[in-house]
């Protein structure tokens, strides 16, 4: 795929909504490091653990669907350089997530598990924003599998990198702890305002 087909320089009137040398993606490209186990399960099977700094619980398909739905209209920034404006996710606020999780004081920090080997960080205040999505659908279909279907994160603030695809954990944590990228010498916070791309940035 030749970059100069897929990605644009951002259009003057949206140029403030890019962040510094993001150009904008024309479709939609998938990123995988690390690749989850096949066949995945399938969405009514998929599960939810949430252990740690928390009272363990592992929450259902049916128990997600429970929780408040919430449809949000996000940009997402990668660190390969391409953003995506207006990208329409639906699914569980993680602030609501929060509200019905017994958290224990102590807990900071949030890991987030794929299904496999793929792990990302975020703080807990990261968690209470009003813009991070367990999202499920896209564009009001199921998510893809390619983009981390049946129950991906989205985190906008943050580098891609941070919305862990195909989540099936999530450890509350009292420190911060690098995740698969994070381990790899990208930035423990990534984020794309700042350009906190590598660590050594
Ligand atoms: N489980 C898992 N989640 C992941 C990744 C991965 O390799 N495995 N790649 C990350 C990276 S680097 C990016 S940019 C986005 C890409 O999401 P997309 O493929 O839907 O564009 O997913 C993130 N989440
Ligand atoms: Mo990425």
């Amino acid at each position: 795929m030749s970059r100069r087909k897929h990605f644009a320089d951002p259009a003057p009137e949206q140029a403030g909504r890019f962040p510094p040398r993001q150009r904008q993606a024309l479709g939609f490209p998938t990123l995988t490091a690390a690749a989850p186990p096949q066949p995945l399960p399938a969405r009514e099977d998929w599960t939810l653990r949430v252990f740690g700094l928390v009272q363990e619980r592992t929450l259902s398909w049916a128990d997600l669907l429970a929780l408040p739905q919430s449809t949000l209209t996000l940009d997402i920034h990668c660190v390969t350089y391409w953003t995506r404006l207006d990208t329409v996710w639906q699914g569980v606020r993680t602030r609501d997530l929060l509200d019905v999780l017994d958290l224990d004081p102590r807990a900071t920090h949030v890991m987030a598990h794929a299904l496999g080997d793929y792990s990302a960080g975020l703080t807990l205040d990261d968690w209470r924003r009003d813009d991070l999505l367990l999202a499920h659908s896209y564009g009001g279909e199921p998510l893809e599998e390619k983009h981390g279907g049946p129950l991906r994160l989205v985190a906008p603030h943050r580098y891609f990198w941070k919305s862990v695809k195909w989540l099936e954990g999530l450890e509350f944590m009292d420190r911060d702890r690098p995740g698969y990228w994070e381990a790899r010498g990208y930035h423990h916070r990534g984020d794309p305002w700042a350009q906190e791309r590598w660590e050594s940035d």
